[in-house]
C-alpha cells in the first residue's frame, strides 16, 4: 500500500492539472508554438543541429521523408533511415533556444493537446546533438570528432528550475569553481552528465571523449578577445588544465548543458558530439570541417538505427 502522503497528492495534482493557452501556446493549426510541430509529427529519436543548414544534410541519408516544417531558425525533417524514425531538428544557436525546444520536444510528446494535460504514460526521448565546437585541449586537433560524457554550463539556464541539484554534480562544480577561482558575479556553472545508454550506444564509434562547456556567447564568454577585455584573462589556461577525477574538460561549444540537464530532468536521454572545427590552444581552424560533419551523422545515424 502506497501512502497518500502531501507528497504525492501534490505531484498528482500536478499530473492532472489543466496547462493553461498562456503557457503551452499551440497554434491553430494545432501545433506546438515555436517548432511548428503537432504531436504525432516527432520520432522519438532524434538529431538536434546548431545550424538550420545541417538538417537537410541529415535527411539527405533518410531512405524516406514523411514531413518538413520550418519556423524561424526551427527547422524539423522527420522520415526514416534503415527503417527506423527519425527526425532532426534545428535549435538555432545557444542555450535559450534549447529551453525552447527541449520543452517543446517534451510537450509534443508527454502532453495531450486536447485536454492540455500530462499524459499518464510518459514517452522517452533519444537526443542526439551534431554539432561543431572548439578544442581546449593542444591533442584534440581539428576535424577530430568529441562525444561529451558531461557538460558544463556557463549559461545558467538549469538553475532556474527546481530540483536541479538532483541531476547535477555538486562535487565537480564545487571543485571547478575553486580550482578556476570562479568569478561570483557569473552565473553558477552547472554539471550534467550525458544518458549512459546513448554513450553506450554509441561506443563502438570510438570518439574522443570529454567534458563540454557550454557557454552563453561565442566571444568574451568562450574567452575570445577582439575588443573587450575579459573579467578573467586567463579562464582558458585555468580550464584546460583543470582534472577532476578522471575527466578534463576539452572543448566549448554552446547547447549542451542545456540539452543534457532538462533531459535529466524531464526524463530523455541526451548525448553530444561535435566536430571539432577550431583548436584554441593551437590557434588553428578547419579548414573544411563539412566533411567530418558527414561522416559523424552517418556514424550516429548508423549506432541509433541499430
Ligand atoms: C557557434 O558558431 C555555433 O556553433 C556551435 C555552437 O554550439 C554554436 O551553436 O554548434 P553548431 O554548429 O551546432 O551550431
Amino acid at each position: 500500500i502506497i501512502p497518500f502522503d502531501g507528497k504525492i497528492k501534490h505531484a498528482f495534482k500536478e499530473m492532472t492539472k489543466r496547462i493553461e493557452e498562456s503557457e503551452l501556446i499551440i497554434n491553430n493549426d494545432g501545433s506546438v508554438f515555436h517548432l511548428h510541430l503537432k504531436p504525432g509529427e516527432l520520432a522519438e529519436n532524434i538529431i538536434l543541429v546548431g545550424d538550420p543548414d545541417r538538417v537537410k544534410v541529415v535527411a539527405s541519408y533518410f531512405d524516406e521523408i514523411e514531413l518538413e516544417k520550418r519556423n524561424r531558425e526551427f527547422v524539423s525533417t522527420t522520415g526514416k533511415y534503415k527503417g527506423k524514425r527519425f527526425s532532426v531538428v534545428a535549435t538555432g544557436i545557444g542555450t535559450d533556444n534549447i529551453d525552447i525546444v527541449m520543452n517543446e520536444l517534451d510537450a509534443l510528446v508527454n502532453v495531450d493537446f486536447e485536454t492540455r494535460q500530462v499524459k499518464d504514460q510518459l514517452t522517452t526521448l533519444n537526443l542526439v546533438r551534431i554539432g561543431t565546437s572548439g578544442s581546449l585541449q593542444k591533442d584534440l586537433p581539428v576535424d577530430s570528432c568529441l562525444l561529451s560524457e558531461k557538460a558544463i554550463g556557463f549559461d545558467g539556464l538549469l538553475n532556474f528550475y527546481a530540483n536541479r541539484d538532483t541531476v547535477s554534480d555538486i562535487a565537480f562544480e564545487n571543485d571547478f569553481k575553486t580550482a578556476v577561482n570562479w568569478n561570483e558575479k557569473l552565473t553558477s556553472p552547472y554539471v550534467v552528465d550525458a544518458s549512459s545508454e546513448l554513450l553506450d550506444k554509441l561506443s563502438n564509434n570510438n570518439f574522443n571523449t570529454g567534458v563540454t562547456i557550454s557557454a552563453p556567447g561565442f566571444y568574451g564568454p568562450q574567452g575570445r578577445i577582439i575588443r573587450l577585455g575579459l573579467v578573467d584573462s586567463d579562464i582558458n589556461e585555468k580550464i584546460s588544465n583543470f582534472i577532476y577525477e578522471n575527466f578534463r574538460i576539452t572543448n566549448y561549444e554552446m547547447e549542451c548543458s542545456a540539452i543534457y540537464g532538462l533531459s535529466k530532468l524531464l526524463g530523455h536521454r541526451a548525448a553530444t558530439v561535435c566536430a571539432i572545427i577550431a583548436n584554441r590552444k593551437a590557434g588553428e581552424y578547419s579548414k573544411d570541417y563539412k566533411p567530418v560533419i558527414k561522416t559523424l551523422i552517418k556514424k550516429v545515424l548508423d549506432s541509433l538505427a541499430e
